[in-house]
């Protein structure tokens, strides 16, 4: 076929197409017309699939005015469209506006928190390990060298699944898994959720813990203060002074509660840190030579240090909150602001 003709047959096409146009009334028979013309099988789809048996130098010419066309068409097709809007929709809507962005959520101040302390110790090389809520009472307890009468077994403090299993009160039962399975040198940082029974203004039965191990040769009380310092320097800001207080606790010996420079009044003194210039953060001490017992580690070799903080209270402190609830609320003018 000659593509002369050809191209009379679009024309052709397109004008029987426009006038067919001028009658469509309604979105049911401007879709009908749709297809009918620019369908899969529609008049002027076949029409365009027959150029291939034109010459090819042909070819080129004649595809340009089909393409033309059915632009064109397409283009009528979408003004008719909206044009067939109820006048009584596009009175109010301008149906011609950009669509309103979907709300996007994010992760929980707490997921945050958790996040940023594990990626300051990643830094410094220790492997965050993950391990179950619900645990024997022998790796929430006993080989942490917490005596059968000690109160944090109590059933007031501790909530009990059976009589040998607990949900897990700190993530410590992560650190001796690890060290059951591993030969020093190990350095690791468990989060996770804890578990205990109490409930008021300023607890929840379930909170969110970090804590970190490290056990190789020669590991001394200067390498905690050096980890837990820069860990402090890069949550709170490079010059947040610490401060090391003698403490006790079963799994470690010596033990120490560190404190930072309260981050609110800077040490002047505030409701905040209770007028003593200072704010509780954190656990610390060297694992107890007993710990070692339990996972067949060798104290006259290997020496270490473990340490905890409840992440709530870190975040409480680093955004400023003064109250816990507010994390498990779900309100999100609350939640909005991270
Ligand atoms: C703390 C305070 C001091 C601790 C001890 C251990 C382990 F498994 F090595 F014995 N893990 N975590 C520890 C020590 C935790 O939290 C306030």
């Amino acid at each position: 076929m000659p593509s002369e003709n050809m191209k009379e047959q679009l024309l052709e096409l397109e004008k029987k197409a426009l006038e067919e146009l001028a009658g469509v009334d309604g979105p049911s028979e401007l879709e009908k017309f749709r297809i009918t013309y620019l369908g899969k099988k529609g008049l002027l789809t076949s029409f365009m699939k027959k150029l291939v048996e034109l010459p090819a130098d042909e070819r080129p010419e004649v595809g340009k005015l089909a393409n033309l066309i059915k632009a064109d068409l397409s283009k009528l097709i979408r003004e008719q469209g909206i044009a067939d809007i109820p006048a009584s929709i596009t009175a109010t809507v301008d149906v011609t506006l950009p669509g309103r962005e979907p709300l996007r959520g994010h992760l929980h101040p707490i997921t945050l928190v958790i996040k940023e302390v594990c990626q300051i110790f990643s830094r410094m090389g220790f492997r965050v390990v993950k391990g179950p809520n619900v645990e024997l009472d022998y790796y929430n307890f006993e080989a942490l060298n917490f005596p059968k009468d000690h109160p944090a077994r109590d059933m007031q403090d501790t909530l009990y699944v059976s009589e040998n299993i607990v949900l897990r009160t700190h993530t410590s039962p992560i650190q001796v898994r690890v060290m059951e399975k591993q030969k020093p040198p190990v350095s690791i940082i468990a989060p996770g959720k804890v578990y205990r029974r109490d409930s008021d203004v300023s607890h929840t039965p379930m909170f969110h813990q970090v804590e970190g191990l490290l056990v190789d040769k020669d590991v001394s009380f200067g390498d905690l203060k050096g980890t837990l310092t820069g860990f402090a320097h890069q949550m709170f800001g490079r010059d947040t002074a610490l401060r090391f207080r003698p403490s006790f606790f079963p799994f470690t010996e010596p033990s120490a509660e560190v404190d930072i420079q309260c981050v609110i009044c800077g040490g002047e003194g505030c409701r905040t840190c209770s007028h003593t210039g200072w704010l509780e953060i954190l656990g610390a001490g060297m694992v107890d030579p007993e710990v070692y017992g339990f996972v067949d580690y060798d104290p006259e070799v290997y020496s270490g240090f473990a340490f905890g903080m409840g992440i709530e209270r870190i975040a409480m402190l680093k955004y400023g909150i003064d109250d816990i609830q507010l994390f498990f609320r779900n309100d999100m003018r609350f939640l909005r602001q991270f």
